[in-house]
């Protein structure tokens, strides 16, 4: 048969091997004699990080021995921790916050380290972003941080450094209000959640280069084959394997790394460590998650209870009930929940590619568990996944599916239009000329939308009500209130098997700043042209979302892009400076999707 599924990976362990050994050990932070503890001992320091208060903070970053897998392995943390502890500020104050550089000489960390405060306004030299900020903090050395809090809510903050984000280096950022929180609750809990591996970050991005679907080994096998064929017929299944085969990917690689490299953590616990959220019944409990992975989207529900989402990115949104909402990495969003009726409920956090979960409990005491739900199946990319499909373009959300429809038939043009070249269609997009017959780039969308009231893959038609961006509005009006004076569009590219990243095919180290001017509001609109979700975050500005028809939906300072997606936001260039522009995965922005904004005068 002409079909192929490339990326094969003899050396990808067993899965159920790796289900064993995922979430092996509760995990937490070792105590510093190296004392290594036997397989499933529940640490003490296990569970939520130490909350921190006030204007003035001694952070210190080093090394620390952690234990999630079975095997120890070092950790980059602040004060010994990881999590970092939680840091609670008051808007309307000036925070100092001293950060000093402890990693041990030879650190597989790296020498320099940085922390960037993610989705808070402030001066650009107190962003944190090595090259950009500043110069980063030389191994010995206190930086301060010192800034006005000018916002409230729910936000994190990670190291900018190499890949200490990875390795540990994240904590939970809760600014309470000036005023009177109207979303008090009896309990307030932040749900962090990570993904942690025992490979060494460096090792794990020489991987991703060599082997770009090393994590994706579980490909479509005969029988799912037979059974398309049986559906669909014969022709039209051989159709939809030649046109994956001819872009060199699989439908089932939705991100490029998962649980066969993974073990998830909620607030650095595994699974087995069951973080727990105590509550009586009939209080309102207010859950703050945070997506902090490096690479991993989760989709998070607990089973037996609606949640109220009521802010996304720390900013305030109409409430909005929901069974089940996606994390884009970087991401965060905060719901209340009112338990009752049962003693414990499952907070089930299952990652996009369904390969692996991370849980814990909401209970009325300590020790409760409640049936943890099986993943979901495996979900399928389809054309139209990715802007290429054209039909069913108009059906998203309850009961659109998963599955491939008749329309994928049509595919006869795709390898042409994946290099580029327009074949006939009055609606093509035009794509900026930088990526035509670039190495770097693999394939273009050919009908990019917005797909705000598109739930995402895997979620589609659940039987669950499935927050989108659509649903999510803030509470008050956009807050510039001028016209975009002009637009700029941006191009998510990407090669696969190279795995290089960009936007517009150039990569950050050839690419020219992206100049706003002081004051002015601006739209950028991004089109995602490759088989992948990106999470882009823009450092010092608000990022204001727009809905199909232009006018102001929610703001935030993450927009996740789905495969195949277009979407336009208004940015208000307000703050000077230099910041940074870029994918929040992390290793999509080590190989070059990222771009400097410079706000001058
Ligand atoms: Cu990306």
């Amino acid at each position: 048969m002409s079909f192929r599924f490339p990326g094969g990976n003899a050396d990808a362990p067993h899965p159920s091997r790796r289900r064993f050994v995922q979430g092996l050990a509760a995990g937490g932070t070792l105590a510093a004699f190296g004392l290594v503890p036997r397989p499933g001992w529940a640490l003490k320091g296990a569970g939520p990080a130490d909350v921190l208060g006030g204007t003035e903070f001694d952070l210190r970053i080093g090394e620390t021995l952690v234990n999630f897998t079975g095997r120890t392995r070092p950790a980059a943390t602040v004060n010994g921790s990881l999590p970092a502890p939680t840091l609670r500020w008051r808007e309307g104050t000036t925070v100092n916050l001293r950060v000093t550089n402890a990693l041990p000489h030879g650190s597989i960390f790296g020498h320099h380290t940085s922390i960037h405060w993610h989705g808070i306004l402030l001066p650009a030299n107190m962003d944190g972003v090595p090259g950009l900020s500043f110069n980063g903090i030389a191994p010995g050395e206190t930086f301060l941080y010192r800034f006005d809090v000018r916002q409230a809510g729910t936000y994190w903050y990670h190291s900018h450094s190499g890949f200490q984000e990875q390795a540990g280096l994240y904590g939970a950022l809760i600014i309470d209000p000036a005023e009177p929180d109207p979303l008090r609750c009896d309990r307030d809990y932040v749900v962090l959640l990570t993904d942690w591996t025992d490979l060494d970050p460096n090792a794990l991005l020489r991987r991703l280069k060599k082997m770009p679907g090393h994590d994706n080994y579980s490909k479509r096998t005969v029988g799912d084959f037979l059974r398309d064929a049986r559906r669909d017929g014969l022709a039209a299944t051989l159709a939809d394997r030649r046109m994956w085969g001819a872009m060199r990917m699989t439908p089932t690689d939705l991100s490029d790394v998962n649980a066969n490299t993974y073990t998830y953590l909620m607030n650095g616990t595994t699974s087995l460590g069951n973080w727990t959220g105590l509550f009586r019944s009939g209080e309102k409990v207010r859950l703050r998650f945070i997506n902090g992975s490096a690479m991993t989207y989760f989709d998070v529900r607990i089973p037996g209870l609606k949640m109220t989402v009521v802010a996304a990115d720390g900013q305030p949104v109409h409430p909005v009930t929901v069974d089940e909402f996606r994390i884009a990495v970087a991401e965060t969003f905060d719901v209340i929940v009112e338990p009752g009726g049962q003693d414990a409920f499952t907070i089930f956090a299952q990652d996009m590619g369904r390969t692996g979960y991370v849980s814990g409990t909401l209970a009325t005491r300590e020790g409760l568990r409640a049936p943890v739900p099986e993943l979901d199946p495996r979900p399928i990319l389809t054309m139209a996944d990715m802007g290429h499909g054209g039909m069913d373009h108009g059906s998203h959300g309850a009961g659109a599916t998963d599955r491939p429809t008749p329309g994928m038939g049509a595919m006869a043009g795709m390898d042409h239009s994946m290099h580029g070249m327009d074949h006939g269609g009055g609606a093509m997009p035009s794509h900026p000329a930088s990526e035509n017959g670039n190495p770097l780039v693999d394939m273009q969308t050919m009908a990019p939308v917005p797909k705000l009231d598109d739930p995402g893959i895997g979620l589609r038609g659940n039987g669950r009500k499935v927050l989108t961006y659509g649903m999510l509005r803030s509470t008050f009006d956009d807050p510039d209130g001028r016209d975009p004076g002009r637009t700029i569009e941006l191009h998510l590219t990407g090669h696969m098997e190279k795995f290089a990243w960009s936007f517009d095919g150039i990569p950050f180290a050839d690419a020219e700043p992206l100049r706003l001017n002081y004051g002015e509001r601006l739209r950028i609109t991004l089109v995602n042209d490759t088989m992948m979700t990106h999470p882009i975050h823009l450092h010092g500005l608000w990022s204001d979302i727009e809905d199909e028809r232009g006018d102001f939906l929610v703001r935030k300072h993450t927009v996740d892009m789905p495969p195949g997606s277009r979407r336009s936001y208004r940015v208000r260039a307000d703050a000077l400076g230099r910041w940074a522009y870029h994918c929040h995965l992390l290793y999509h922005m080590e190989t070059g999707m990222f771009r400097e904004v410079r706000v001058e005068e």
